[in-house]
């Protein structure tokens, strides 16, 4: 039976960042998580390249103060191909954005997404906030995602890079967008173990919430 008290909303989330760093993957596996599941490395296997805008949803109850949400995170999943890298076996983001660009009417969430093993997919978030930030609002929210949690080889970003990371990404957008008052945070998960897709779940969700809040 449905509970006519619960709050019910849709957010629309769209994770950046360079190819392979787990965009698809962690859009994906949060829906396993939603149904209490843990990720496996067979449905990461099954986890192709992006050649095209993908849609992927998880819905999750969640409370907050002494309301209950039933929320729907809807993902809006680009390619993670540059423009320039030029290769043809796969529509670039750039290509995907001049597409959809119309039909996307807001994000209430950008995810910076980079692989915790991988220092460039760092570095490049900033191609990533000037690719995306025509696309966000005063009231989208902001997420510095690293994933690959589970690797060995992981390399050390401290907190004050992160924490400066965060910050560039923050001055990108509010230069480009001077009446920008959405949130930032960062987290650290990892698509094979589900380590910490729990509270990215309960996470995105406060911020469609918070999000929603803004722009009424
Ligand atoms: N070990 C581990 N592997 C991961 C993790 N996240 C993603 N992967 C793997 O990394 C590879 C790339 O993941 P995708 O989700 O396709 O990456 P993407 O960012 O969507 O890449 P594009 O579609 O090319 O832009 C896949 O083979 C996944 O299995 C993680 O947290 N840990
Ligand atoms: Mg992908």
């Amino acid at each position: 039976m449905t509970n006519p008290n619960i709050i019910r909303l849709t957010g629309f989330i769209m994770p950046v960042g360079n190819g392979a760093v787990g965009k698809t993957s962690v859009s994906r596996i949060l829906e396993y998580t939603s149904r209490g599941k843990k990720p496996n490395e067979e449905i990461l296997l099954g986890i192709q390249k992006t050649k095209n805008l993908e849609f992927e949803y998880a819905t999750t109850n969640q409370v907050f103060g002494n309301r209950e949400f039933s929320i729907t995170l809807q993902f809006l999943v680009p390619p993670g191909q540059k423009e320039e890298d030029g290769d043809p076996s796969g529509r670039s983001f750039q290509q995907v954005i001049e597409i959809f660009k119309e039909t996307i009417r807001r994000l209430d969430v950008v995810i910076f997404t980079y692989d915790l093993s991988n220092r460039q997919s760092f570095q490049d978030l900033e191609y990533w906030a000037d690719a995306v930030k025509e696309l966000l609002n005063d009231a989208s929210h902001m997420l510095l995602l690293g994933t690959h949690l589970d690797r060995n080889e992981r390399i050390e970003l401290t907190e004050e890079e992160i924490t400066a990371g965060l910050a560039h990404l923050q001055k990108k957008v509010s230069d480009f967008r001077p009446g920008w008052k959405g949130k930032s945070a960062h987290l650290e998960v990892s698509n094979l173990t589900g380590e910490n897709l729990e509270l990215l779940l309960r996470y995105i969700s406060g911020s469609i919430i918070s999000s929603r809040r803004m722009m009424r």
